[in-house]
């Protein structure tokens, strides 16, 4: 089982896609298991985007998400990152794929709705960063016999 972090940009909160955006997860069978919403201070930003201190596109980066409020979703369920990754569609929105988040709701650049944690390295130091160790829940769903199979055996 895996837990992932996920961020509703401020376009996608302006927009009035946080119930769609975080729907489509559940609807998917995810867990959520972490929720903020929240303004983002500067130093919270930069530490997000650290990785891409020195590119052309950081200080648009950090602008944009400072910029009016975020969702924040802790999201849990199997190979949940990469199951993540792929619902939410390729970086530029002109380019994902439809079905895709990014795919059905974005058009341009920068106002791609989302961010995803991107490896379990990444998830793990997200979700500290953004929860804090003690913040996300643990709980049992029924449902989750109907959702979760055991691993089929290949031969
Ligand atoms: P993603 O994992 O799809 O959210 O994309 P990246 O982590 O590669 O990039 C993070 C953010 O930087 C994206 F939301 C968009 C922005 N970006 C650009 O503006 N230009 C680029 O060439 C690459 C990324």
């Amino acid at each position: 089982m895996q837990r992932t972090l996920v961020l509703a940009k401020p376009d996608a909160v302006q927009r009035g896609l946080i119930g769609e955006i975080i729907g489509r997860f559940e609807r998917k069978g995810l867990k959520v298991v972490g929720l903020r919403l929240l303004h983002v201070s500067r130093e919270l930003a930069e530490e997000h985007y650290a990785v891409h201190v020195g590119k052309h596109f950081y200080g648009g980066l950090v602008e944009f998400i400072t910029s009016g409020p975020v969702a924040a979703f802790a999201l849990e369920g199997p190979d949940a990152i990469a199951v993540v990754r792929r619902m939410v569609g390729k970086t530029m929105p002109n380019e994902a794929e439809p079905g895709t988040i990014r795919g059905d709701l974005g058009v341009s650049g920068l106002r791609n709705l989302l961010h995803a944690s991107d490896a379990p390295e990444t998830a793990d130091s997200e979700l500290a960063l953004w929860f804090g160790a003690d913040a996300l829940v643990h709980y049992a769903r029924e449902i989750d016999a109907w959702i979760v199979a055991e691993e089929p055996t290949r031969t």
